[in-house]
Formats: structure tokens, C-alpha cells, sequence
């Protein structure tokens, strides 16, 4: 698509020029990638995100063979979160050359169907030691709930947002504490020193990792926390969560991987 743009410019009329020429018109989108703005590292941490998410993906798929019979579905839902990303990440990379912009619409769309996965994968790992279905249902809910509320708050009622950060909020630290002292926890505790760690390493992901969005929420927010705005530019949000959501979801992934690998 991109390309297209570039062969229409009016000073490539013919294919010769086309492959000759290095006028700034043709480069424009080189320039996008190779430049030092804050654009620039943007559009970058778009390509690479996108490639490391795809890796990511055929890697997960590949080793589902290799991993003992009960892992696999772990496994499997590890490349079905990075294969998402991998989608909406192509998509928005486009989107980004063509518009220098990152619509927040993209980002929750993946979020909500990948979070909801990651959920999923504590239940998963879990269930050795008794996890009920129940529980899958209400880690999959609280991560609904807090990010519809908190797409209402970032796009369609704008003034209720701190209202709706709250509810959002709160059903995120529902989530923090079913992984670090609920359910979770609990069931962990009887699994085995493997599953243990696991657990407790992607409790660290859902503690601190997870933490960059709230934060870009109360960044873009306009007055801010409590009247106070850093006056943050939305393309360092922008490159955060490309390189956040890399390592929070493959990343994530890896570490159920690396638990299949030790329970063989
Ligand atoms: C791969 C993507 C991930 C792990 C995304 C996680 C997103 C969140 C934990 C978002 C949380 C939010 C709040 C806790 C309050 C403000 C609104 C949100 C949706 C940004």
C-alpha cells in the first residue's frame, strides 16, 4: 500500500525514474524510518514490534511439539496473544506511515483480545492444582471491565475520565491481587516450586509491566492527576507501549514457555 503511495508521486512517471530517482518526495516514508524524531522511533519500534510479535508467534506454534501434552494449550494460547499482537501491530504500522498517528481505537481492540487470553494462561497453569473454570471466568471479566471502562474514559465521555480510571483501576488491582494473594496465589502455593515462580514472575508483569497504560491513561488525560499534566508528547506514549507490549506479551509467553520446559 505504501508503496503505491510512493509510485503515485507526480515526479514518478516512469519506471526508470522510479528506480533511479532519490528525490526527498520518494523518501518521505524512508526518511520516516531512518530519521531522529520522535516519529521516527516511532514508525521503527512499529516495524520491529511487529516482526518480533510474528517470531514470536511461529516460535510458540513450532515448539507446541515439544512441550509435554499438558502444556500445550498454555503454549498455544502464548502464540495466539503474539500472533494478535502481530495483526493489529502490521495494522497500525501502516496506519502509522500513512498518518504519522496512532488511533487509541487499535491499541484497546488488541488489548481486549489479548488480555483477557493472558487471564486466561493463570487459570491455565493452574489447574493441575484444582483451578475451577469459575475462576477463568472472573479474571476474564475484571480485565473486561477494566478496559471497556477504560476505553469510555480515554475516548467517548472524556470529562467522566478520572471516574472512569477509577472503575478501570480497580478492577486492574482485582486482577493484582487474585495473582498475588487470591485464588492464584493460592493455588500456586500447592502447585509445585515451578509453577510458584512462574507465577510469581508473571505477577511481576501484571504488577509493574501492565503498569505503563494506566500511567499513559493519566498522561493523555487532559489535567492530568489531580490537575497535574506533564504535557507528555503522545508519540513517547506511543513508543513505550511498543516496546512495553513487546515485552509483556512475548515476554509473558516465554515464561510459561520456560515453565513447560522445566515440568517436562
Ligand atoms: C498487551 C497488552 C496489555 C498487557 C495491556 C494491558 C492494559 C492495561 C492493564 C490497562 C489498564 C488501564 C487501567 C488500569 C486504568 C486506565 C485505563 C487502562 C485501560 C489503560
Amino acid at each position: 500500500m505504501h508503496i503505491f503511495v510512493v509510485l503515485q508521486q507526480p515526479n514518478s512517471n516512469n519506471m526508470l525514474n522510479l528506480l533511479t530517482q532519490t528525490t526527498a518526495t520518494t523518501n518521505d516514508a524512508l526518511a520516516l524510518l531512518t530519521g531522529t524524531g520522535l516519529n521516527s522511533y516511532v514508525a521503527f519500534t512499529f516495524f520491529v514490534g511487529t516482526m518480533a510479535m510474528m517470531a514470536a508467534s511461529v516460535f510458540f506454534f513450532f515448539e507446541m511439539r515439544n512441550v509435554a501434552e499438558r502444556w500445550r494449550t498454555s503454549i498455544l494460547v502464548s502464540g495466539l496473544i503474539t500472533f494478535i499482537a502481530a495483526v493489529h501491530y502490521y495494522y497500525m504500522r501502516g496506519f502509522y506511515m500513512d498518518y504519522q498517528s496512532s488511533p487509541t481505537f487499535f491499541r484497546y481492540v488488541d488489548w481486549l483480545l489479548t488480555v483477557p487470553l493472558m487471564c486466561v494462561e493463570f487459570y491455565l497453569i493452574t489447574k493441575k492444582a484444582g483451578a475451577k473454570i469459575g475462576l477463568m471466568w472472573k479474571l476474564i471479566l475484571a480485565s473486561v471491565i477494566m478496559l471497556v471502562t477504560g476505553y469510555f474514559g480515554e475516548t467517548i465521555d472524556r470529562d467522566q475520565s478520572v471516574l472512569w480510571g477509577v472503575i478501570s483501576g480497580l478492577a486492574y488491582f482485582y486482577i493484582v491481587y487474585l495473582v498475588w494473594a487470591g485464588e492464584v496465589a493460592k493455588l500456586a502455593e500447592t502447585a509445585g516450586e515451578n509453577v510458584k515462580a512462574a507465577v510469581r514472575i508473571l505477577g511481576w508483569f501484571v504488577l509493574v509491566g501492565w503498569a505503563i497504560y494506566p500511567v499513559g491513561y493519566i498522561i493523555g488525560t487532559p489535567g492530568g492527576l489531580f490537575g497535574w499534566n506533564p504535557g507528555v508528547d503522545p508519540a513517547f506514549m506511543d513508543v513505550v507501549y511498543n516496546i512495553g507490549d513487546a515485552v509483556n506479551k512475548i515476554g509473558f509467553g516465554l515464561v510459561i514457555y520456560a515453565l513447560s520446559q522445566k515440568e517436562k
